[in-house]
Order: C-alpha cells, then structure tokens, then sequence
C-alpha cells in the first residue's frame, strides 16, 4: 500500500525561466507525516536557478530531484501540501514527462510515493495514438517485411501446416528451430511444420541453390507443394520463417489470409544490417525477455541486435576486471552510489548481465542469425563508471565543470588519463572475446562541448598534440580507441560525432546517423559506412502522435508509423556513393519505458516498419498492406 500520492500539473510559458511544476503532495494513510525531505524523478528538470514556492533546498542530479517541505510542515490524513518550481530546463509536452517516481524520507526511512501521471496544461492537445490505420490487405498472404517479389495467384484454406518428409538432417532441423521460433511468440498457434503428411498439409522441399546469395531464397507454389530454394543458412531460414507467417497468418485470421497454391516468390534483402537497438542502461531488460525481442527481430528477418549494455544510469555487463562496474555500478537508488533516477527511485534498481547470461543470449542470437553489437558508450555517458572509478578522473578538475545534455555532471572518461586506455583495454579485451561480432560500438554520442577544458590534464594533452577544444580532445580518443579495437581483430562503429573535431580515418568504421535525416549523407560525403537511424523516423521512444495522453518523448518531433514508413534513407545520396549506406536500425531508448505495456506501444508496429526498410526495396513497399498485418505481430 501506498500511502502518500504525488500529482503533478504543469504551467507552460514560453520563457522556460517562467515554466512552472506545481505539486501537490496527499497523505492518503493513516498517520501524521512530519520531518520529511521529498524526493522524485523527472525529465522535465528544474534549472539550476529554479524558484520554490512553499518548498526549501532543492538538490538536482539528472533528473533526480531532492527538497524539503517549509519547516515545521505537517501533513495529517486527507491533508495535502502544495509547493512549486518554477524555472525549467526543458518544456514538459506529454503525461509522462513529469514524476515517474517518488519517495519521502522520513528519520531515515524510504516510503515509497505513488505518482500520477503529468497533468496536461489547460490547451493542450488530448489525442494519442490507439491503433494503427486498418490498412487493406491487396494479396491474402501474412508476410512482414514483404518479400521483393511475389506473384500468387491461387488461395486454398485448406492448408493448415507444411509437411516436410524429406530433406537433410540440417533442413528438418531449421524447421524443427523455426517451429521453435513460432510456439514462443504464438503459443496458442499449432506448429507451422510437421514431418509427416496429412490431408492438410502442403508438401514441402527444400533445396540449396549456389547461385544465390546467403540471405537470398525464393519458394515455388504449385498443387499443393512447395519449393524452397535457398543461397546459404540465413535464406534457408528466412524462406522457412517466411512460410510460418504464411500459415500463422492463415491460422489466425483464416477471413483474411490464406495458404498459396500456384505462384512464387523470390526474395533477398535490400540492406545487410537490418537492425535494432536496445537500452537496457536506463531501465533493465530480463534475460528472457532480450531473448524473447531476438526472437521479435527474426521473426521480421532482422539481423543485428545493437545492445546498449552502459550508460550514466548503470553498467550492466559482468567485467571480470572490475566487478564493482556490476556490484555497485550496475545500482542506483537511496543509499547506492548513484541516485534514483527515472523508474523505481525509492528501490535499489539494478540489473546485469553476467557472462554466462551473455553467451546463451549471443547463442541464442547466432541460431536465429542475429548478429548482437554491443555497445559500450565512451567517452560520455560514463556516470555509472566514474562514481565506480573516482580515480579515473582527473583529480584537479573542478566538480561541475560541464554537464550533459540529460544533467550529469563531470560525465566523460578523460582522454588526457592513462587510467582511461587502461580500463577501456581490459573492457574491450573482454567484450571482444565475449561477442563474435565485426563491430563494437564505443558510443561517442553527446559528449557536452564543454568536456575536459577545466582539466589541467586535458589542457597538457590539448598543447601538447596541438588540439583545440573538446571535439578534438574527443577525435583523439577515438583515434585510441579505435587502436584498441583493431588489436582484439574488431571495427570501430559509432554515433554519428565520432566524426566530428576532425573524426577519424573511416576506413572500416561504421557511424550511426542519428541527430538528424541529413547526417546520413554528411557522414557518406566523409567517407564513412553509414546505418540511418534518424531520431525523427526510427527512435522508437519518439511519441506517435502529438498529444498529451502520448507517451514518449519528441524531442526529434512526433514520429508517426505512417511517417516513419515513409522515410527513404536514400533520398538525396549520390548514387557512386550507395554502398556506403550499410542499412538501417529502430533505436530502443528506455528512458519512459517503465513497463511492458509501454515497451510494446512503443516499440509495435515500428520496429517492424525498420525491418520493411530493411528488406523491402522501396518500389514493393506499400504502408495499407503494413498497417493491415501489423495487427498480427508478436510483443515482448
Ligand atoms: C539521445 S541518440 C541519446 C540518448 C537518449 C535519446 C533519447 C543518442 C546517440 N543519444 O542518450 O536516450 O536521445 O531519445
């Protein structure tokens, strides 16, 4: 039980200083409360010259908000206290930009505080998205991302599975693994295949065909029998995934989708890296539950899980080298080393992955031909490493010295201290030997432009190399980084500032272009191999429509499905240049995902409007058709 509730309401002005958060504090137990401090946690942050009204010592970390009630306040049951900031950093826009959690702490004691959700301003727009546009089916067949070609022309609801009684071990295997594959995410649906025929089934062979490409297959429908030929392990894969949707989409909504009997498909994917990002820094994902979104990711033929393992709000990958990265770097919460900060503030949140976790998920990753890159963001967003390691800054530079875009102070590993390239050797050598993948991402986003210039260390480095000023301290240590990668055989793939303050030779690193859709194309001009995973199309925590009652964030705007269906990463690319454009990925930040509901309002049908983009050349893809099967898709 819960017995102090906390709403919040917001006064807009267009002059932020004048922006307000007014509170209202109810004691809804049954015993008096007094000699309390309040703590919450919320995106909408006070400025550091914030005014209270009826509130005293206001302390902020982040979003993380500490303050005290006017002394000598009382709250008996029923009664409320009402106090105020005014001055805000950034304008509030949706419900859940205010408090998403709270605690008073009363002599040393944490009670929980339940929030409301933000309440709208008087004029705000109420709408937000609850559903996606019924669409119109224009061929029966359930299949996402649509193949590049496909021609049908015969319908049967006969059918209600595939028999395959012959093929190799290999082959019965893949389909016994994509049997798998569908009973996780569709338990109530039967198997899609079975290895002896019945007077429902369709036949099936399947045959591997040199001259196509690994990712390449095509399938032949004729009299109640198919084909499937295949390049290499993925096209066997994806052609048999292809034929589950096929039946599942039969089987669970038999008035629309059917089974082909005449007809074929030919099919190969657009990109090579169709990919998704996942943050489990700000609020944790469970094993089973990354394992059950790399089930999602092949169910739409997605091959590239960009794991997101650190951040200023917690390490969350097991380095035998440092287990305080995981024992209190992976903790926030009272008494921890860091503050609660979003979700959960009155708990001790934490969560890690150990290495064991680690190699059944990239196992169960490989099987499903996903490639996992992790990512380990340098310099900035390194909070959880530097509250671990005190000493790995520089010990003269001031405290406060620059701030991060979301509020930290101090929050970049110095590129000017050896303690840095020793840690980040040790990490790497790990998580080298860790993942299988090409890649490791180093983050290098956000890096506040002021970083390092009060740290005399920095300043040595700076007139020693001839640098001037953060991007190039930053360029620097991306030039190291990158050193240390290539030793343990790996590439370096990065944020899109990686290139800037001069970047580093691109030869082999891959950039994400995420700040805006024109990145894209500056990044290819440097030279760099680009993924385009614009903020305004792909950041999947971008609201879907403008209202208050949308939750989500917009600064990059309000990212429709339709919209970000209709997003071409190609556009304006000079054609000599396209094979640097790499692919594309949905980015999974988890700031306001605080639950599975949000998680899968968000995160559905757009993800799977990535792994059209990612397949699906532009001329075959139509939104109506998308929007209509997005009624079938799996969730977390
Ligand atoms: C920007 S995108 C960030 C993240 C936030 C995200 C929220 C990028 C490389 N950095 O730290 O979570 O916006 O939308």
């Amino acid at each position: 039980m819960t017995d102090v509730v906390l709403d919040c309401f917001y006064r807009p002005s267009e002059n932020l200083a004048e922006a307000r958060l007014e509170f209202a504090l109810t004691n809804t137990g049954k015993k008096t409360l007094r000699s309390f401090t309040l703590a919450y946690s919320a995106m909408t942050r006070a400025a550091g010259n914030a005014s209270l009204e009826n509130a005293q010592n206001l302390t902020r970390i982040a979003n993380f908000h500490e303050l005290s009630p006017p002394p000598g306040l009382k709250l008996e049951p029923g009664e409320s206290w009402t106090f105020a900031v005014q001055g805000l950093v950034n304008p509030a826009r949706h419900r859940l930009d205010g408090p998403k959690s709270a605690y008073i702490t009363i002599y040393d004691q944490i009670v929980e505080v339940l929030c409301n959700d933000l309440d709208a301003p008087d004029d705000a727009d109420t709408g937000e998205r609850r559903s996606v546009s019924p669409g119109v089916v224009d061929l029966p067949i359930h299949i996402v991302p649509w193949p590049q070609t496909i021609n049908v022309s015969a319908w049967t609801d006969r059918i209600s599975a595939i028999h395959l009684s012959e093929g190799t071990p290999d082959e019965k295997a893949a389909a016994g693994k994509i049997n798998d594959l569908s009973k996780r995410l569709f338990p109530e649906a039967p198997y899609p295949f079975r290895f002896s025929a019945s007077s429902t089934t369709c036949g099936l062979a399947l045959r591997h065909d040199e001259t196509l490409a690994d990712e390449a297959y095509g399938i032949e429908f004729a009299n109640e029998h198919a084909l499937l030929r295949y390049g290499g392990q993925q096209g066997r894969d994806y052609g048999l995934t292809v034929l589950a949707q096929i039946a599942y989409g039969a089987y669970v909504a038999p008035d629309t989708y059917r089974f082909p009997v005449r007809g074929s498909i030919a099919d190969s994917p657009r990109f090579g890296w169709r990919g998704t990002h996942l943050d489990v820094s700000r609020h944790f994902r469970q094993k089973h539950e990354v394992l059950r979104l790399l089930d999602i990711l092949a169910w739409g033929r997605m091959n590239v899980l960009q794991w997101h393992l650190t951040d200023d709000e917690g390490w969350r990958l097991e380095i035998k080298a440092y287990p305080e990265l995981t024992s209190s770097g992976a903790k926030r919460g009272p008494g921890c080393q860091q503050v609660g900060q979003l979700g959960f503030s009155s708990q001790t949140y934490e969560g890690f992955y150990s290495q064991d976790d680690i190699s059944d998920i990239v196992s169960h990753a490989l099987d499903l031909n996903i490639d996992i890159v992790p990512e380990i963001d340098v310099p900035g967003h390194s909070t959880a490493v530097l509250k671990t390691y005190p000493k790995f800054a520089d010990q003269a530079e001031p405290d406060n010295s620059y701030h991060s875009i979301q509020g930290y102070p101090n929050n970049a590993l110095n590129p000017a201290m050896d303690e840095t390239y020793d840690f980040l050797e040790k990490v790497f050598a790990e998580v080298a030997s860790l993942f299988p993948s090409e890649y490791i991402h180093i983050g290098g986003d956000e890096v506040d432009v002021h970083s390092w210039l009060e740290s005399p260390k920095a300043q040595r480095l700076m007139s020693e190399k001839n640098l001037s000023g953060t991007l190039e301290l930053q360029a620097h240590f991306m030039g190291r980084v990158r050193e240390i990668l290539a030793k343990h055989g790996k590439k370096l793939a990065g944020w899109d500032e990686v290139s800037h303050g001069g970047g580093i030779d691109p030869d082999g690193v891959l950039l994400m272009a995420w700040q805006k859709r024109e990145v894209t194309k500056e990044l290819i001009d440097q030279g760099y191999d680009v993924v385009s995973t614009p903020g305004q199309h792909y950041y999947l925590d971008m609201v879907q429509a403008s209202g208050w009652k949308e939750p989500g964030a917009s600064w990059a705007g309000v990212s429709t499905p339709e919209a970000s269906y209709a997003y071409e990463p190609s556009e304006g690319l000079d054609e000599a240049k396209l094979d640097q454009l790499k692919g594309v990925q949905a980015c999974i930040w988890s700031e306001h995902l605080t639950d599975k509901a949000l998680f899968n309002h968000m995160v559905f049908p757009r993800v799977y409007v990535v792994a059209e983009a990612g397949w699906t050349s532009p001329a075959q893809k139509n939104w109506q058709r998308f929007a209509a099967s997005s009624m079938y898709f799996p969730s977390l």
